[in-house]
């Protein structure tokens, strides 16, 4: 019997590719650039599962172009809004994710960023680099301590109470802004509006979900609440905070500093004034990227797609109340 046709739009572990090709007829797509929609369309052509990652745009189109066979989308990552659940559900495919194993990873990266922020770290890197570094000053390229200051978290679920977990454990008082109630608070302060959340803390990290309505949440209005001398933290996705808006709150000391593991698009238009601010640390898109943590993402994603292979719907299932098979 044949076996079924699987495409990967990455490069991915080999020992996981092992066990992909073990059970599938396995396609992986190792281009040099990001496979455009036309490249994805011929490629997925008569696949039954695709093993896809943040950057391809998953629509009911590239569906079709895979036909009937397609029963299984398997995204390596948490985050699944580059691909069209509806379109999926509608078209009876199932779609799967990789929860819990990036939280920590992810979480203690947000909080990396916080300290590389309050410690100018990639400033005064190039600092170093630009030969600016003549003798010892007292007073110059100061920062300031985490462990006084207020840390006001968008979004508390697994990442956002991690990393409310990890600030409390470092003596920060920690707020959080989260529409439900969260399974684990870790000692963190509701706060009712998001605007009051945004007055009172110093540094403020998102980690809510991508979607309609967190489409550019953070906009000109929002950096307006902010403290002057506040930091914002986004690991989350690049559309929830609106660039050009944060360009302007950064030139114009609105709020002090801020550190980007993603923006909208991605990668960044290299022509963005964002990218000649000093106060900006800008980093692509890297946050679950440890081998651990990849491996444990890819693994997953692979289990994932096994078991659609074998027809039973895959254990991180997120629309397996749509699917019938
Ligand atoms: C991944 C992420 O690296 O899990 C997520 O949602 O953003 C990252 O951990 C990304 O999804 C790669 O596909």
């Amino acid at each position: 019997m044949n076996k079924p046709k699987v495409v990967v739009t990455r490069k991915q572990f080999d020992s996981e590719m092992d066990r992909l090709r073990a059970v599938s007829d396995l396609t992986i797509i190792e281009s040099d650039h990001l496979p455009t929609q036309e490249e994805l369309k011929s490629k997925v052509k008569g696949a039954k599962a695709l093993f896809v990652h943040i950057n391809d745009d998953i629509n009911g189109e590239i569906m079709d172009a895979a036909g009937d066979s397609l029963k299984i989308i398997g995204q390596f990552g948490v985050g699944y809004d580059n691909v069209d659940v509806d379109a999926a559900s509608e078209r009876n495919i199932a779609v799967a994710n990789t929860p819990g194993v990036l939280t920590e990873t992810t979480a203690s990266f947000a909080f990396t960023l916080m300290q590389a922020a309050a410690r100018r770290i990639a400033e005064c890197d190039r600092f170093v680099r630009d030969g600016k570094w003549k003798y010892f000053e007292p007073l110059d390229l100061l920062g300031y301590d985490l462990s006084a200051s207020v840390l006001g978290i968008i979004g508390y679920g697994r990442i956002g109470s991690y990393l409310g977990k990890i600030a409390s454990e470092n003596n920060m008082k920690v707020l959080y802004y989260n529409r439900s109630t969260p399974e684990e608070t870790y000692g963190a302060e509701r706060i009712d509006t998001m605007k009051e959340l945004l007055e009172k803390s110093d540094v403020v990290s998102i980690h809510c979900p991508f979607t309609p309505e967190t489409n550019n949440l953070i906009s000109k209005k929002e950096l307006s609440y902010m403290k002057k001398t506040s930091t914002l933290i986004n690991t989350a996705r690049g559309p929830i905070v609106n660039l050009d808006d944060l360009y302007d709150a950064l030139s114009n000391n609105r709020i002090a500093y801020a550190a980007l593991d993603v923006t909208d698009p991605e990668p960044i238009n290299m022509d963005h004034p964002i990218l000649k601010l000093d106060n900006l640390t800008i980093l692509p898109h890297i946050a679950s990227a440890t081998v651990e943590t990849r491996r444990k993402m890819s693994m997953m994603t692979v289990d994932n797609i096994i078991e659609g292979l074998n027809s039973s719907l895959p254990t991180y299932c997120v629309n397996s109340e749509k699917i019938s098979w």
